[in-house]
């Protein structure tokens, strides 16, 4: 109790709440094209929004750190409570010409005030949840590149209005490099009312990768919170975060992100017992803890949730453990695969990231990146991805690879940079295995390290292939003697050698496999493990491997649908 906290009335605060009547609903739908991004919402039935926000443990006195903006000035003013608010049929060509400031609806946003109160969607519990007396201090960072002046505002004020004071050592607002005039002297003068804020301006654009570690090398605080710079903070959303790494400093805490609506800008609640997963190739995506796993524990809604990975925006770390952790690869470009990379990290060099109920925070979630890409933005995207891919994976970034990024094996057409410092990083922390990673912190991810295995059995003949002293044969089906991966690099594998397709000849032969060479793939689209199929020749789709009575085993032939001899199956099959 020796920091300067707000000493504030328990019953005056009370009082306000009980003046405050929130009733907020949402009736329009989200548009589904941004579907795989966002967390399931719920429909927001919000009776009092209240004030307290968390009881600090070991305390003389109940310390509440009231959320100012709970009775606005203007209860009545567009979007006020996180309601959803509407434009007159006439406004409608300005909404459209105003969309693509932000990809969502800045002329509404621009009409909502900057300090509006939202709708507290915290468990109930959670008001009454302590946290100790001697929290960390953090600085929250903010990156942006051309973002809209009424939502970057608006993230500002969320969190100067709640968060207790003694615990927010700053704000630094990164620009990254933006062009609109407004962020420039306009910001400068806006944000000189506020000692806390501070501006730090990038030279040129450098993506938010290095933006976040350009504002972390400047802060201040015990504590890195990264924010996106289109959010709302909602009551209470620090101290539950900076209690879990007073507890545990390689706990790695994020607020519940919730959804406030590209089209109306109404703040909605998301489904409990979310958490952040990954699908192939390295896609970010949301998942309802198992069911039996919640049983299993006897989890509380408001008890933290483990989670494989982060959304990638909204964290909070120790700051001394993100430089020991090497903060993130800065040889990451503008956007994207950072949250993978961090996540995967964390967890294998000894951390633990949790998605932690009672804090909460709003995000808009837009179907488009508003600002440029400097180069081509898929083509960013999947480097970055390759990068994490290569450092982390193991012997599984076959997976990435083979799920639509095979061509990113071709040195030719993709330069991912040097990674030498990535891997040493990994050696010095003596990080565990992703297979260690998958087996203790996302043991229900799928992933089989190749796509069918054992014998290759041929319909037509009724035997399997078999490989005598380098070359090809077959012989009566025994699985203790002959066996093939089919890899997710769409190889035909036996140890070190592949089946390699001759087109001129129509022949085959065996080579050492190489990852890279595209003429080492065949397709085989047998999911079923009764159903045999072809097996074509990726680069020449209209040969097909055929098994043969007489002379070579297996020759290359013009694709038959009917020809039994064309059939192949493997003895298992793990995924498509
Ligand atoms: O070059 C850039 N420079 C920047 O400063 C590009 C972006 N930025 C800023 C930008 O202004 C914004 O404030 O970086 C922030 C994130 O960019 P967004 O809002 O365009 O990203 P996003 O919300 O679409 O994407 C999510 O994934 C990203 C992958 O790199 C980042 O991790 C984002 O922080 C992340 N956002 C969230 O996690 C919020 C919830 C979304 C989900 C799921
Ligand atoms: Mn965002």
């Amino acid at each position: 109790t020796t920091r300067g906290r707000p000493n504030q009335d328990v019953k005056e605060v009370n009082k306000k709440v009980a003046e405050i009547q929130v009733k907020v609903t949402d009736k329009n739908q989200l548009n589904a094209d941004k579907e795989p991004l966002k967390p399931a919402v719920n429909h927001l039935a919000v009776g009092n929004s209240s004030a307290n926000a968390v009881v600090r443990k070991s305390s003389v006195h109940t310390v509440l750190s009231l959320d100012v903006t709970n009775s606005p000035r203007d209860p009545k003013a567009v979007g006020q409570f996180g309601q959803a608010a509407r434009v007159s049929n006439h406004e409608n060509l300005e909404v459209e010409k105003r969309w693509n400031e932000g990809h969502f609806n800045v002329y509404l946003s621009d009409k909502i005030p900057l300090d509006r109160a939202i709708p507290d969607t915290r468990p109930q519990k959670c008001s009454q949840s302590l946290v100790h007396d001697d929290l960390p201090s953090t600085s929250v960072i903010f990156c942006f590149v051309d973002e809209v002046w009424s939502t970057l505002l608006r993230s500002v004020h969320s969190v100067l209005n709640r968060s207790p004071p003694h615990l927010l050592k700053e704000i630094i607002l990164v620009d990254d490099f933006s062009t609109k005039d407004y962020l420039k002297k306009k910001l400068d003068d806006y944000m000189s009312q506020f000692p806390k804020v501070r501006i730090i301006r990038l030279k040129e654009r450098q993506g938010l990768i290095r933006a976040r570690l350009a504002g972390a090398a400047e802060a201040k605080g015990d504590v890195l919170t990264f924010l996106d710079s289109h959010v709302e903070c909602n009551v209470g959303w620090l101290e539950p975060l900076l209690e879990r790494i007073y507890l545990d400093r390689k706990k790695v805490p994020c607020p519940v992100i919730e959804v406030i609506s590209d089209r109306d800008m109404s703040y909605m609640l998301v489904d409990n017992f979310q958490r952040g997963i990954f699908r192939w190739p390295l896609v970010f995506g949301w998942s309802p803890v198992p069911e039996d796993y919640i049983k299993k524990n006897n989890m509380k809604v408001t008890d933290p949730i483990k989670c494989p990975v982060m959304a990638g925006g909204l964290f909070s770390i120790e700051k001394k453990y993100f430089y020991e952790l090497g903060s993130y690869d800065s040889g990451l470009d503008v956007w994207g695969g950072e949250n993978m990379e961090i996540s995967f990290k964390i967890w294998m060099c000894g951390g633990e990231i949790e998605i932690i109920p009672c804090s909460r925070v709003g995000h808009i979630f837009r179907g488009q990146n508003p600002y440029k890409f400097p180069k081509d933005r898929q083509k960013t995207v999947e480097r970055n991805l390759a990068r994490v891919a290569e450092v982390w994976l193991d012997e599984y970034k076959d997976l990435f690879y083979g799920h639509g990024y095979t061509h990113l094996l071709n040195k030719k057409v993709i330069d991912i940079g040097n990674l030498t410092e990535q891997i040493e990083l990994r050696k010095r922390l003596k990080c565990q295995s992703f297979k260690w990673y998958l087996d203790n912190v996302y043991p229900d991810m799928n992933a089989p390290l190749v796509k069918a295995d054992g014998l290759v059995y041929n319909r037509g003949l009724r035997k399997c292939l078999a490989l005598q002293q380098d070359s090809l044969s077959f012989e009566t089906c025994d699985l203790s003697k002959q066996h093939f991966n089919y890899t997710w690099m769409r190889n035909i594998r036996h140890r070190e050698l592949c089946i390699a397709p001759h087109v001129q000849s129509n022949s085959l032969a065996l080579q050492p496999c190489d990852n890279a060479k595209s003429e080492l793939r065949w397709l085989h689209k047998s999911t079923v493990s009764s159903l045999a199929e072809h097996l074509t020749v990726e680069v020449f789709s209209r040969m097909c491997l055929e098994g043969q009575l007489e002379g070579p085993a297996v020759r290359l032939r013009s694709c038959d649908a009917k020809n039994l001899f064309q059939k192949w199956q493997f003895t298992h099959y793990y995924a498509q």
